[in-house]
């Protein structure tokens, strides 16, 4: 067992551009944290591209791979994180690794993407959502939705502050004691909505963060977003590095925003310096050059606590 975070990430890969384990590893790694990346796929490049090409891993492969860490007793982590997955077979099988690795350390955090879609659209196979709300949402120990997905898994529509709070009391009735819904689109305005049920059964403690809209489209921005909340809520203080804030979701997720939005800011600015059109089309997040604001951010978005 090491003393600081072991992260196993599942997660997409992509040979150029930064979806999946290319925009989560990095950032994790300059948090601290030991990353192993298993590539549920391995792309050219994100499906938004005019084309891609590639490979799929299937749940019989990824439970390979579990069985040969297994065989060599490797398979201790604290964390595991799961992002875009595209057939229930591979989902069922990531139920069986949650199972396996609690059997090893029963303390071991899940943190999940819940990703399905976004603004109205499905982009996984419908036999997903059921999936994920029947046997993932009981599983997990933190979970990262957007809008359109807390609405999939709760059955509410999620409109206005007020719903988005409850959905994140329904969820936390279901089984994570930490949901973010990274989005909550009002107006002109992005909304963080934060929910840490410290004790079963009593209520949240909760929050918002107002994020101003970029009049900008990226990609990988919810697996960014969701690694930085796993790697800013951790109960391990790592010995060289900043403390890290276990118990404080509203602390993390300032954290997180304010990382991002850096990132994303960097990232618009890039795209203008090399004389592109940042609304012409999504834009590939800046992750490299903007490592100073991941492991060091300032803080700039505070949570307002209801
Ligand atoms: P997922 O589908 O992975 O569950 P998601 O749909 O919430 O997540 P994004 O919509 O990419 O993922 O948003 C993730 C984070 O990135 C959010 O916290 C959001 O505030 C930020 N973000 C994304 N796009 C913009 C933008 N145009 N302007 C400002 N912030 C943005
Ligand atoms: N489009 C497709 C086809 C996807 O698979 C994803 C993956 O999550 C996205 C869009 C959106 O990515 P994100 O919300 O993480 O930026
Ligand atoms: O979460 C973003 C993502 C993950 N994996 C693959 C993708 C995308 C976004 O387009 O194409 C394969």
């Amino acid at each position: 067992p090491s003393e600081t975070g072991r992260v196993l990430s599942i997660q997409s890969h992509t040979v150029q551009g930064y979806v999946g384990n290319k925009s989560a590893v990095f950032p994790l790694q300059l948090l601290g944290y030991d990353v192993d990346p298993i590539n549920s796929v391995q792309f050219s490049n994100h499906t938004g591209y005019p084309t891609f090409r590639g490979q799929v891993l299937n749940g019989q492969q990824l439970w390979d791979l579990i069985e040969g860490l297994g065989a060599n007793e490797l398979l201790y982590y604290t964390h595991l994180l799961t992002g875009y997955i595209g057939s229930v077979s591979f989902l069922d099988t990531v139920l069986q690794v949650v199972e396996r690795l609690r059997s090893i350390n029963p303390g071991l955090i899940y943190v999940c993407d819940p990703v399905m879609g976004d603004e109205g659209k499905l982009y996984v196979p419908e036999d997903l959502v059921a999936v994920y709300r029947e046997k993932v949402v009981p599983v997990a120990s933190m979970l990262t939705p957007n809008q359109f997905e807390v609405e999939l898994l709760t059955g509410l529509r999620v409109t206005c502050e007020r719903d988005g709070l409850e959905a994140c009391n329904i969820l936390h009735a279901a089984g994570p004691t930490k949901v973010v819904i990274t989005s909550l689109r009002i107006e002109d305005n992005l909304l963080l909505i934060g929910s840490h049920q410290k004790v079963k059964g009593q209520p949240p403690e909760q929050f918002k963060i107002v994020i101003p809209n970029i009049p900008a489209y990226f990609t990988g921005t919810g697996d960014l977003m969701t690694a930085l909340l796993l790697g800013w809520s951790n109960g391990f203080i790592l010995h060289y590095a900043v403390q890290k804030y276990p118990d404080n979701l509203d602390k993390a997720s300032e954290l997180a925003v304010s990382s991002l939005q850096a990132v994303l800011q960097r990232t618009v600015a890039d795209y203008e310096k090399a004389g592109f059109d940042p609304q012409s089309s999504s834009l590939e997040i800046r992750l490299i050059q903007s490592q100073d604001d991941i492991r060091s951010p300032q803080i700039k978005y505070k949570a307002l606590k209801y």
